[in-house]
């Protein structure tokens, strides 16, 4: 405060005062480094220029915004965002989020990793392993810190072999497959049981998006929304473009557990729907429109796409050789089963009331412009398989495929409101791919019990082959991306698995969960250290980003460090990386395209002269395209303009609607939409996880709405009555940005509780709250209301654990604490589907995470 009275007293000019004030809190962030302040307010006194340069928003968030940095000699002053044209619905501004603003307080956090690190206890071997987590740290030099591990490396190999390697993914797994070969992971992540299934029963989004684009949703009369919620978990234009289908007269129905912000937004009708019961409520919605039908008096049902486009739907259009018993409509009608999936069946699953269900049928009515939409949390899921496949079959019974006002698909994450291939692109990188020689491959839900058991079922790296029980002995965890340990299934689990192997690394910019289970920590560079590069997501636009600041204090990029390995294991590094990262650069550059004015033709975006690429000083030819190099570096951005009638837009599915036979889906063993599919069936069996069948069905989930009875029938409850979510949440990209303190005094993290089960609970706004699943124990305060439907929590996805070692109990409130390392379907991360309990807390309350101390180790 003596710093605002300093600079108040001395009557500074509004601008100057904000320009420094800024100054104080980028700077003050950096500890110890108070003088870099007087030096930015010297600076500005002395009348220095800075410039605005386009600074990365590199995370996984669904979002690509523009960020601009005000640098005044290295340091940033201040931050601001798309101004480079007027904003209008049709062609809008793309303006950063809360967590872009807040970015620099994390590139210049105080408790960044600043150099290589060592566990004190550690040794050739391990050392004291059960101390990983809680040990001090070292500081070491680059060159002991990559002998070492490069020494670990050798040795595990030679007493080993290469199948006693585990790792991420990023550059130094490059390395380790130029060696001989790593274990990595592969899993469903972000999209569920959307990963595998899509594909072969013909429902593949085309171009990753299976909606019509933005402009052409405006036509619609009604949106209907399972488990979307863009104004939290697609930063950008997504909720603002929903919100002009709104101004042009769509209603709204949201059929999801919690009445988010995007909801509200656009006051959506709320279904409330228990999670993981997707499946019941749209069997009832099935047997709804069966039921009510009538070609002349009321046709709901598009009787004439099921024929022509379709496969299985009944007992007529079975596939040959199959038992045509088995066929959807005569499993929803209970025809052979006894038991009609109706809207009753549903309602005792999902809770939501028969004429709710009934509504919702009839809201689909295929006479109207009806967009049904989904996100994927819905399919992050166990034993959901089918799931995208029933969202198929509900979209063909109401022909809601393939027309203008139409569509049936997935809207989540970048492409979100807005279906339709990729207008603008960068260009590759021309980094070779390096082939990894071992076979074996760790499903995200079992690689930590595989590591602890020494075995895990193989099915190949996202291959899907037959599974097979197969022996692994893994000595070393490196993490060279990502943040597996805080992000994937069953962290209990993957705990244990850290405190037994020789050798933990981490490559890092924080003292992140992986980070704090290493033995090594390796500190890497930001995107606002490097020298460049793009972001992309949003169909119509992408960001070329510049260099904001020098590498910070001993940080070095992760393929500066996997050189170094390479080096130390006798490898060319010249075989994974030829090039640097400015002819990397370049190379996206160059071959950057956009879209032709006709809609269809690519055409380089970019426009590059003799002169540009000797200032560059790298290898390439001039071209033509549609923005000079220089300009486009200035504005960081390239959008395409869009408008109305303009050539740009997209009708999922429409030339398979028109014409099947010339237009067949590619991936389906028939070229249909299969409603059944022999493929899916066996395919998923065949991995030995768990059974499915190749039509839509309901299975009741390892962990969920069932799970939390032990008696079904006479519905008494069990040990884990309440179902838990875990909404993405605003203040994080995932684990990212949960250390800066403007984003934790903002977004509190608390579990959200609905004020019916709090008050049978005996709990109150502000309560500590002990969550407790079959995997893991966690701490989190009470946020009480009303947009919870009873019966289900919502913990928000991505808080660092933060261990109590004594009590076991994680007092960060990390979701993957909850959830365990259970393995259903096609390997899903099934994280929406998690059973747990509640109670007050005996012991100390929880302060605000922001009053904790932040992680600062040297
Ligand atoms: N329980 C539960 N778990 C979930 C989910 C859920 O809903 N519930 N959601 C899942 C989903 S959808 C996803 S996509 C995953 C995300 O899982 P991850 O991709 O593992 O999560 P991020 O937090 O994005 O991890 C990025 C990490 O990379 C670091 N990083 C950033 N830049 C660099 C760099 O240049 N080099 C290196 N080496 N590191 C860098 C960041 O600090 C961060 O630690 O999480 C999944 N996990
Ligand atoms: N701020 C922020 N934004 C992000 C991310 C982030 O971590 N933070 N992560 C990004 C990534 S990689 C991804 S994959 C996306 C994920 O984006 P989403 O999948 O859209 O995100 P969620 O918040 O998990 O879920 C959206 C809605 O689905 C509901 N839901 C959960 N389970 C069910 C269910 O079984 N049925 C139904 N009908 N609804 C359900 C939730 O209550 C929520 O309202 O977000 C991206 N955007
Ligand atoms: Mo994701």
């Amino acid at each position: 405060m003596d710093f605002i009275d300093k600079i108040t007293g001395a009557k500074l000019s509004r601008r100057s005062f904000i320009l420094a004030s800024a100054a104080a809190t980028a700077s003050l962030s950096l500890a110890g480094c108070g003088s870099s302040l007087t030096q930015a307010t010297a600076d500005q006194a002395a009348g220095k220029e800075g410039k605005w340069i386009t600074a990365a928003c590199w995370h996984n968030c669904g979002g690509r915004c523009l960020n601009k940095a005000y640098v005044v000699d290295g340091v940033v002053i201040r931050q601001k965002t798309d101004d480079t044209h007027p904003d209008s619905p049709d062609y809008p501004q793309q303006r950063a989020c809360v967590r872009g603003r807040a970015q620099r307080q994390q590139v210049f956090g105080a408790d960044r990793l600043k150099y290589p690190m060592k566990r004190k206890n550690w040794e050739p071997g391990g050392g004291k392993k059960e101390l990983r987590g809680q040990d001090e740290w070292v500081r070491v030099s680059w060159d002991e810190a990559l002998d070492a591990i490069a020494g670990e490396i050798k040795r595990i190999k030679a007493e080993k072999d290469n199948r006693s390697l585990f790792a991420d993914g990023g550059p130094v797994s490059k390395v380790l497959a130029l060696y001989g070969g790593y274990v990595p992971h592969w899993g469903t992540t972000s999209r569920g049981n959307w990963t595998y299934t899509p594909d072969v029963i013909g429902y593949s989004p085309e171009s990753n998006s299976g909606i019509n684009d933005r402009l052409d949703m405006r036509n619609c009369d009604t949106v209907i929304m399972f488990g979307l919620n863009p104004a939290w978990s697609s930063a950008g234009n997504p909720a603002y473009n929903f919100l002009q289908v709104k101004k042009a007269g769509a209603e709204f129905i949201a059929v999801d557990p919690y009445y988010n912000d995007t909801y509200g937004l656009l006051e959506a009708d709320w279904i409330p729907c228990r999670p993981v019961t997707d499946t019941a409520l749209l069997l009832g919605v099935a047997y709804t429109l069966l039921e009510e039908d009538d070609p002349v008096h009321n046709p709901l049902i598009d009787w004439e796409f099921l024929k022509k486009n379709t496969l299985g739907f009944d007992a007529e259009s079975m596939p040959e050789g199959t038992n045509p018993q088995d066929n959807f409509k005569d499993y929803v009608l209970g025809t052979y089963d006894g038991i009609p999936k109706n809207a009753e069946w549903a309602a005792e699953i999902s809770g939501v009331a028969p004429d709710r269900i009934r509504y919702l049928a009839r809201a689909m009515n295929k006479n109207k412009k009806v967009a049904i939409l989904t996100g994927w949390a819905s399919a992050r899921t166990q034993n959901t398989d089918n799931l995208p496949q029933l969202f198929m079959t509900i979209g063909a019974m109401t022909g809601h495929l393939g027309k203008s006002g139409h569509m049936c698909g997935i809207s989540c994450h970048s492409r979100s409101s807005n279906g339709g291939d990729m207008l603008v692109k960068p260009g590759s990188n021309k980094l070779p791919s390096i082939k990894n020689p071992v076979d074996d491959s760790f499903n995200d839900t079992e690689m930590w019990r595989a590591i602890v058991d020494g075995k895990y079922n193989w099915t190949g790296h996202q291959k899907y082959y037959k599974g097979e029980t197969r022996d692994i002995d893994i000595r070393l965890i490196y993490h060279d991306s990502g943040a597996a340990l805080q992000s994937r299934d069953g962290m209990t689990k993957g705990i244990e698995a850290h405190r037994k192997v020789d050798l933990v690394v981490s490559h890092g910019q924080f003292l992140t969960t992986n980070a704090k289970y290493s033995d090594f920590v390796l500190p890497v560079t930001t995107e606002w250290e490097k020298i460049g590069g793009f972001l992309t997501g949003n169909r119509e636009m992408v960001i070329m980003y510049s260099q904001i600041t020098e590498p910070m204090y001993e940080c070095q990029s992760d393929e500066w460090i996997a050189i170094e390995l390479a080096k130390r294991l006798g490898i060319d590094p010249d075989q994974a990386f030829p090039i640097d990262a400015k002819q990397q650069f370049f190379n996206q550059i160059a071959g950057a395209t956009t879209t032709h004015e006709d809609g269809i033709s690519k055409i380089p975006m970019v426009t590059i002269t003799e002169a540009d690429i000797a200032e560059w000083g790298v290898q390439g030819k001039p071209q033509e395209g549609r923005i000079g190099l220089k300009e486009f570096q200035e504005k960081g951005i390239f959008q395409v303009e869009r408008k109305p009638g303009d050539n740009y837009g997209f009708i999922a599915f429409k030339e398979f609607r028109d014409d099947p036979a010339a237009n067949p889906r590619p991936n389906s063993a028939s070229g249909k939409m299969e409603i059944y599919s022999q493929v899916l069936g066996d395919t998923i069996n065949n991995l030995g996880y768990s059974e499915i069948k190749p039509i839509p069905t309901h299975i009741p989930p390892v962990e969920g709405y069932e799970a939390t009875f032990k008696d079904w029938q006479g519905k008494i409850k069990g040990d884990y009555p309440y179902q838990v979510i875990n909404p993405h949440y605003l203040r994080r990209s995932h684990t990212v940005f949960d250390n800066v303190q403007w984003l934790r005094e903002t977004w509190p993290n608390p579990v959200y509780i609905s004020t019916q089960d709090a008050k049978e609970k005996g709990l109150a706004d502000g309560d500590t709250v002990l969550l407790t699943s079959q995997h893991g124990k966690t701490l989190r305060t009470a946020c009480l209301t009303d947009r919870f439907m009873p019966g289900v929590i919502g913990l928000p996805h991505g808080s660092w654990v933060d261990m109590d070692e004594k009590t076991g109990i994680d007092t960060g409130g990390a979701d993957n604490i909850l959830c365990g390392p259970v393995s259903t379907g096609q390997g899903v991360s099934g994280w929406n589907s998690c059973v747990c309990n509640m109670e007050k807390y005996a012991g100390a309350s929880l302060i605000a995470d922001v009053q904790k101390p932040q992680r600062i180790i040297l």
